[in-house]
């Protein structure tokens, strides 16, 4: 066949093949097809080698005509194609903005939480600073230092999470006051007001009121000239503050080898208000807290000059506080996480 003729034949399957796609990868295809390196447009350019000088131009020029018409039938439909895709792409990944969403429900604050935060709110309000320590502590700082030597029952190992001989899980925050006091000294940045809210571990069966884990506040005033009635007014205040005005504190002699004297204190049942029920076991009072005015030693063993200072101390679990708070008869729904619970507060 001719040149001239082949040329033809090929710019009208090439057109007519072009009017025919629907796509835009079978367009891409035509193109290589027909206008590649290997495309068949320059297989045929290859032949113009053989043809004589005055047939070249022409032949050139006609194949010219062919590229460009290809070109711009090409370009239109390749934006077409280009368009329409776009459009079926939009209508298929539509978002309906206008559905409801699934919601995320608000939790709400763990009753411990709740009372912890009460607790801190009334001291700070009242000048104390909150202070924390570590809960893997050294037996001098929970113990010693606290006037309670070795071999005291205190430090036995069926109450205590021993580490190591000197190490242990704190069984209370004291470790923190004792902490707190010597930097005081040090720094000369007494007197002081402080509680130290925190974790404490002892070893314990967990029943309907105890557990191997719990909440501790313990408080710690130092200051020139305190006194017991210093330690009562303000235990009066704080627990007016956090039950009601109707409260009654009962204050009775106790032994802690850390205070002299103490005092463990029993608040009137807010169930039965003193007349006695089941909650209080027909005591009219519930064992609250203890107390007393810091031991002249354990001043001393911290470097404060037991001569000019006098202080008082207490400490109080918040678990207790929060099963009275919220009339709460088993400790163990404070830990159970069961939502059913939790979502009364
Ligand atoms: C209590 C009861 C009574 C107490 C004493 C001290 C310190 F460090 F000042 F000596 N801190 N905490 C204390 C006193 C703790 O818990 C039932």
């Amino acid at each position: 066949m001719q040149l001239k003729e082949q040329l033809i034949e090929l710019r009208e399957r090439a057109l007519s093949t072009l009017e025919k796609i629907n796509d835009t990868k079978s367009l891409e295809e035509i193109r290589v097809a027909f206008l590649g390196k290997k495309g068949e447009l320059t297989s045929v350019l290859k032949q113009m080698g053989k043809l004589s000088a005055e047939e070249r131009p022409v032949m050139g020029a006609l194949a010219n005509e062919i590229r460009e018409k290809f070109e711009v039938l090409y370009t239109e439909k390749n934006a077409k194609l280009k368009q329409a895709e776009l459009l079926a792409r939009i209508e298929s990944e539509k978002i309906d903005i206008t559905l409801p969403s699934r919601g995320r429900p608000l939790g709400n604050r763990h009753p411990l939480n709740i009372v912890l935060d009460e607790l801190k709110e009334i001291f700070v309000s009242m000048g104390y600073n909150m202070v924390y320590g570590p809960e893997v502590e050294k037996t001098e700082y929970v113990f010693d230092l606290l006037n309670t030597p070795e071999g005291h029952p205190a430090r036995d190992e069926g109450d205590t999470f021993y580490i190591d001989d000197s190490t242990i899980l704190r069984t209370q925050t004291s470790s923190v006051q004792i902490r707190t006091m010597q930097d005081a000294v040090k720094n000369a940045k007494l007197p002081l007001a402080i509680i130290s809210p925190g974790r404490v571990y002892r070893c314990d069966e967990a029943d309907a009121t105890h557990s191997p884990i719990f909440h501790q506040c313990e408080g710690l005033v130092i200051d020139e000239g305190l006194t017991f009635a210093n330690l009562k007014g303000t235990l009066e205040i704080f627990f007016k503050r956090l039950y009601g005005d109707d409260i009654k504190l009962r204050f009775r002699p106790h032994q802690f080898p850390y205070t002299e004297p103490s005092a463990e204190v029993d608040l009137s049942c807010f169930k039965c208000s003193g007349k006695g029920c089941r909650f209080c076991k027909g005591e009219g009072w519930i064992e609250m807290l203890g107390c007393g005015m810091v031991h002249p030693k354990v001043l001393q063993n911290c470097g404060v000059d037991s001569q000019k200072y006098t202080g008082f101390a207490f400490g109080m679990g918040i678990e207790r506080i929060t099963l009275m708070r919220y009339e709460i008869d088993d400790m163990r729904f404070l830990y159970e996480n069961d939502l059913r619970f939790l979502r009364q507060f």
